[in-house]
């Protein structure tokens, strides 16, 4: 029988000792002369070892794996380019075959939002009504969002829907200009700049405003997270920032979510079971937020620029994505340790890594699948197999095999030079 560390699956499966707990996402898997035998504790193990069979080479097999960290994540930008229902359970699609098991949903930002609120119609009517560059708008209706938290609970993916706050609202503002600090643009915005626009933090609309959007959204995904962004709000001052983190943070609270938000959140207290997503390398003050939120009590989801924002270019010749935290190859993507970014930090301080997608160069499911693929398959691994179980070579001659799949199914790839997709 062969050894399971030698399975070409991506991700790798772990060797857990005889008698190890398979926890709520593991599972034991044998194939022994064409029969196959699988145990799990829970469905979302059995769907795990599903997942794996498919990429299994014929032969005999025995492995028993589990991940090593709960969330491992994928987050799409809506707000910048919009996609559709369909394009979006395609990328679940992905997100299911390599064992990821959360769609962030980045769902408002100054060039649009992206989800109808029936107390606020006017956001998604005319917030939602345009996109970067003049390219359409966009927006889901109730039935369509529960329709994609449906077919991802279907496969194991819990959807965190983010609505980004103070910052990157001016698509909100255009809609409501009563909800923007006196003196705010009421245009529709179509560039890609960051960190012009600021809810009024000292308006008590604001907070009536948040908790009917909160309210509608909390009733439409039943995951326990409600992201409330917090990234870039260059245009709030620091005070007017704390003030805003101390009066939202009970409205989370009060829709039963726990908080989720990008680093800068770590800026202010934070209550209990928050969740911190760590991104910005280009700068020391992210780490140092990443340490501050540790100290609050949150847990991490690391998405650092360098190693998994999908929408960096891959290397100079890449006609898509941005280049802002350099270029990010699929080996920038897998080599690098989620518990060893940030010093002092232990690996019960991680809840997980997630890759965001950020789409102001795309504007096509081509365009994401290019930027996704191979990079995502990497982020899948680092997410789902204990450090010691990872190796670049024996990764990478693993991927090889998946560039065949991707072109049987049609999914559009980045040939990296450093993979034999061919
Ligand atoms: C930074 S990452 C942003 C986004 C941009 C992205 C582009 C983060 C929390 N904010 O607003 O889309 O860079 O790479």
């Amino acid at each position: 029988m062969r050894a399971a560390e030698r399975v070409a699956i991506i991700p790798a499966p772990a060797r857990l000792a005889p008698g190890e707990p398979l926890g709520d996402e593991g599972y034991r898997l044998e194939v022994r002369d064409g029969k196959t035998r699988i145990d799990a504790e829970t469905d979302a193990g059995s769907f795990y070892a599903e997942q794996t069979l498919r990429r299994l080479p014929p032969g005999d097999v025995a492995i028993a794996d589990r991940p090593r960290f709960a969330w491992r994540g994928f987050m799409l930008d809506v707000a910048r380019h919009f996609f559709g229902v369909e394009d979006v359970c395609r990328l679940v699609d992905h997100l299911a075959a390599y064992k990821l098991n959360v769609l962030h949903l980045h769902l408002s930002d100054d060039q649009g939002w992206r989800l109808a609120i029936d107390a606020w119609p006017r956001l998604a009517e005319h917030g939602g009504s345009g996109a970067i560059g003049g390219a359409p708008g966009g927006f889901y209706t109730h039935d369509e969002l529960r329709a994609i938290v449906r077919y991802a609970a279907e496969r194991f993916v819990t959807v965190v829907p983010e609505i980004d706050t103070p910052g990157h609202v001016q698509a909100a503002i255009a809609a409501y200009p009563e909800l923007g600090v006196p003196g705010s643009s009421s245009d529709l915005y179509d560039g890609a700049e960051v960190g012009f626009s600021s809810l009024d933090v000292h308006s008590a609309l604001t907070y009536s405003f948040l908790d009917d959007v909160f309210r509608e959204l909390a009733a439409l995904t039943p995951g326990p997270y409600l992201h409330i962004g917090g990234d870039e709000a260059h245009s709030t001052s620091h005070d007017d920032y704390l003030a805003f983190m101390e009066r939202v943070q009970p409205v989370v609270a009060a829709h039963g979510k726990r908080l989720a938000g990008w680093e800068e959140i770590a800026s202010a207290p934070l209550g209990a079971g928050a969740v911190v997503q760590y991104w910005n390398t280009a700068s020391p003050r992210g780490r140092d937020l990443a340490r501050a939120a540790v100290a609050h009590g949150a847990q991490l989801v690391m998405s650092p620029a360098d190693r998994v924002y999908l929408d960096i270019k891959y290397d100079a010749d890449t006609p898509l994505g941005q280049d802002w935290a350099g270029h990010v190859e699929v080996r920038d993507s897998y080599d690098w340790d989620p518990a060893a970014l940030v010093d002092g930090l232990g690996e019960e301080a991680i809840l997980g890594v997630e890759a965001p997608l950020w789409t102001e160069t795309l504007t096509t499911r081509r365009d994401l699948e290019t930027m996704m693929f191979p990079r995502l398959c990497a982020v899948a691994e680092v997410a789902w197999s204990p450090q010691p179980a990872r190796d670049w070579e024996d990764f990478r001659a693993r991927l090889a095999a998946e560039g065949a799949r991707w072109d049987a199914a049609g999914v559009a790839y980045h040939r990296s030079p450093q993979v034999a997709l061919r």
